[in-house]
């Protein structure tokens, strides 16, 4: 289960309590390695962690990933604790190694950290109800206020120009015309969809720039199953994945929970006819988020919200293209045409909200008349 890795010896290096029972694998994450180990502590009962191994070939400096990590987490525990809550749950905990570091480093180069497993609750990768979904807005909207305050300049960039989706475009470009694995001619029409598009991709760089939208603490990866929804309340308790917490903009937080919680299908759903972008899971989301955190956004970024969903999932989009033609080196695949599933599904979703788009806007507007209104 645990295949190529020595996880008995792996935990020895970590502060766990108790003995260790066995480990299972999460499959979740398309970058790190995950998994859930078990221990028995002398009371007899079961106790459960994450065990992670960080992708170095993504994150090139884990010690800085880390450090950005102890310094959130430590920020919104304290805020947490001033507000009442339980900091065990609504926050991720770090478990430190034997000799008190946030990682680990194995005799083969790779970086591990440890992190007390949430108990009752659970992550999911389709909402279950728009008002599950609307949770999920709040709890992406409190994360962005918890950390408004963080020092952006403490923060390392775990990965530069995460967002850039200007890059990303010259990042295709090059791909098609390396076309390293000769797979170009299989998939001419995506690569057209992705070409035509073109003009998108420096709208929020530019905005950027040209100081018209403000660089903020933001998470960058906000998928639905990067909040743990608790079992008894169905709140988002808690936002995990932190590896790509960074300065940069709100506008890339809204945008990448459209992307994935806003389907009606998965992200590698191969039925395209089952794939589009739900206007009531839409809402819900826009109404949670922008009652934490609308307050705090400018008008621009409240004007670029709904173009912000059609970019950020055009940008996922040529992501995995871009892979796809490359080798499928950067993304995890379970099947050979993975990342070209992934691509439709994307680009599938991009062309159902440049239709949607008048009333996606006209959604935000309504949110925030009724926020002003109360
Ligand atoms: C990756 O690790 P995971 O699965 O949460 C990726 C995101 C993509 C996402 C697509 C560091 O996130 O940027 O949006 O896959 N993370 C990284 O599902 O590249
Ligand atoms: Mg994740």
């Amino acid at each position: 289960m645990s295949n190529k890795f020595n996880i008995e010896k792996i935990v020895r290096a970590f502060q766990f309590e108790g003995q260790y029972k066995r480990a299972e694998r999460n499959t979740d994450g398309h970058i790190n390695d995950t998994f859930v180990v078990y221990f028995t502590k002398d009371d007899g009962k079961e106790y459960r962690y994450i065990l992670q191994r960080i992708n170095h070939n993504v994150f090139k400096e884990p010690e800085k990933l880390m450090e950005n990590i102890v310094g959130i987490t430590q920020h919104m525990r304290k805020k947490i604790i001033a507000a009442g809550g339980d900091p065990l749950r609504e926050t991720l905990n770090i478990v430190p190694t034997v000799d008190g570091k946030a990682f680990h480093v194995c005799e083969d180069g790779n970086y591990w950290r440890t992190y007390i497993y949430i108990e009752g609750a659970k992550a999911y990768e389709l909402p279950e109800s728009a008002h599950q979904f609307y949770n999920v807005g709040k709890a992406f909207g409190k994360f962005q206020r918890l950390l408004s305050d963080y020092p952006a300049e403490k923060l390392h960039e775990t990965i530069p120009n995460f967002h850039h989706t200007k890059l990303r475009f010259d990042a295709l470009v090059k791909a098609v015309e390396e076309d390293v694995m000769n797979r170009a001619k299989d998939v001419k029409e995506e690569i057209e969809f992705a070409f035509a598009r073109e003009k998108d991709t420096s709208v929020l760089v530019d905005l950027l720039e040209k100081g018209q939208l403000p660089l903020r603490v933001t998470h960058n990866d906000t998928k639905l199953n990067n909040v743990m929804i608790d079992n008894a309340t169905g709140e988002g308790i808690c936002v995990i994945d932190l590896d790509t917490v960074m300065p940069g903009l709100s506008l890339y937080d809204f945008g990448d929970s459209i992307r994935f919680g806003a389907s009606t299908a998965p992200e590698d759903e191969k039925d395209l006819s089952k794939v589009w972008m739900d206007l009531n899971l839409y809402e819900n989301y826009t109404k949670g988020f922008l009652e934490e955190a609308g307050d705090s956004l400018t008008r621009t970024e409240l004007e670029y919200l709904a173009f912000s969903a059609k970019l950020m999932t055009y940008e996922c989009g040529i992501r995995f293209l871009t892979d796809y033609l490359q080798g499928d080196t950067y993304f995890k695949i379970q099947r050979p045409e993975h990342n070209l599933d992934r691509t439709r599904t994307q680009f599938k979703l991009v062309a159902d909200m440049e239709k949607k788009l008048d009333e996606m806007k006209k959604i935000v507007d309504e949110c925030m008349r009724r926020n002003i209104n109360g």
